[in-house]
Parts: structure tokens; C-alpha cells; sequence
């Protein structure tokens, strides 16, 4: 549980939404990509950024990956460890859409309980992307060779082998991984900026 104190009163911003809208030319959004890992999250969330980035937009990536270094190092990946680094995720990405980024969230958060979460946290601007790639070609890529640790046990409830990954079954965007990486990031974008490029 848990404990909120009663003695806090939130500040209003001396920013308004709108005024960042008519500044930046878009509005803020939290883009949460979910998928195993080796799927192509980081790849195609970085690669998005850049070309977001170089159209002027004010775009971040909050990589689960990293956060795991500061943020959220003292968290493992037991169900409740997982839970609460999606919500740690969840919480600064939506501080950052709020602050007028278009934030791309790349996290396995493999169940639809930590995704209905992250969306809950952040409200309507919120994405729910599913970066599909089959789970055979993950483990035949394996790129940091966690699935062969998985394997052979070394790693505990690694996501696809020893711990559940449920694809999304509503996802508002589905990124077939199978294609080039181009495809992908094109598509991501073109979403983002009809999403949110545009005043309200
Ligand atoms: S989660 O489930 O959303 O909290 O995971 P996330 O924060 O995205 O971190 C996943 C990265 O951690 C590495 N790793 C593991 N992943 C899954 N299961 C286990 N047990 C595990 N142990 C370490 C792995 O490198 C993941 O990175 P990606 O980029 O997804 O491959």
C-alpha cells in the first residue's frame, strides 16, 4: 500500500499546455512500446527519435533497459520488482509528455496488467504500441546471448521462457518486426504525428 501524505498541495504550472502546443507545434504523449526482449524496441524507438527529433519535434526515450542502471537498480524482474518499474516508467514518462516531450517508452512489460497501469498513470495521451517479432527469431538473434542463459537457467524468469509475455490483443498500433527496420520507424512516426502532432 501506499502512503500518500495529507500535508501536500500540488503547484500550478506557470506554462500552460497550449501555450507549449503553439510553441513546439505538437503536444506531449507517452508512446509505450511493449515486446520480448530482442524484439527491436530500443532499436526502433531510437532510430524514431531521431527522425522525429530532426523535425524539430521535442522527443526522449525512457529505455527500460537504462533506467534499470539508476532509477530503477534496486528492482529485479519477480512480478512485484516489474510492476514497479513500469510504474516508476509510467510516472516520469507522463511528467515528461506533461512538460510537452513526446516520450517513447521501450519496456518488455510483458503482461497487460502492467500496460493497463502505465495507461491509467498517464491518461488519454497515452499509446499502447506492440512491437511484434516471433519469439524463435528473438532467441535465434539473441543479441546480448540472455537467451541462452535463460536456458540453461543461469537467468530466472526471463520474459518467453521462464516467465510469461502476453501480446497485446488491443494494441493501438502494431509494429511487425519481421519488415525492415525502416518500415517500422516510418510507420511510428507518421502514427505519432497524426496522434499528436496537430492542436487539439
Ligand atoms: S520489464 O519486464 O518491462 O520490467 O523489463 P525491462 O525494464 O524492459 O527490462 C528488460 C531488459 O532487462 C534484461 N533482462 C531481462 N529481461 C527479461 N527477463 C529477465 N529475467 C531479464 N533479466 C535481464 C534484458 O536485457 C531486457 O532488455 P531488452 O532490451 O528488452 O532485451
Amino acid at each position: 500500500a501506499t502512503r500518500v501524505s495529507t500535508d501536500i498541495t500540488a503547484v500550478d504550472s506557470s506554462v500552460t499546455v497550449q501555450e507549449r502546443i503553439e510553441m513546439n507545434g505538437h503536444r506531449g504523449g507517452v508512446i509505450w512500446m511493449t515486446g520480448l526482449s530482442g524484439a527491436g524496441k530500443s532499436t526502433i524507438a531510437m532510430a524514431t527519435q531521431r527522425l522525429l527529433f530532426s523535425r524539430g519535434r521535442h522527443v526522449a526515450v525512457l529505455d527500460g533497459d537504462n533506467l534499470r542502471h539508476g532509477l530503477n537498480r534496486d528492482l529485479g524482474f519477480t512480478d512485484t520488482d516489474r510492476l514497479e518499474n513500469l510504474r516508476r516508467l509510467a510516472e516520469v514518462a507522463k511528467l515528461m509528455a506533461v512538460n510537452g516531450s513526446l516520450v517513447l517508452v521501450s519496456a518488455i512489460s510483458p503482461l497487460q496488467k502492467y500496460r493497463d497501469m502505465a495507461r491509467e498513470i498517464v491518461g488519454e495521451d497515452f499509446r499502447e504500441i506492440y512491437v511484434s517479432a516471433d519469439i524463435a527469431l528473438c532467441e535465434a538473434r539473441d543479441p546480448k546471448g540472455l537467451y541462452r542463459k535463460a536456458r540453461t537457467g543461469e537467468i530466472k524468469n526471463f520474459t518467453g521462457i521462464s516467465a510469461p509475455y502476453e501480446a497485446p490483443q488491443n494494441a493501438d498500433l502494431v509494429l511487425d518486426t519481421a519488415k525492415p527496420l525502416e518500415f517500422a520507424v516510418t510507420t511510428l512516426t507518421e502514427y505519432i504525428e497524426s496522434i499528436f502532432g496537430e492542436l487539439p
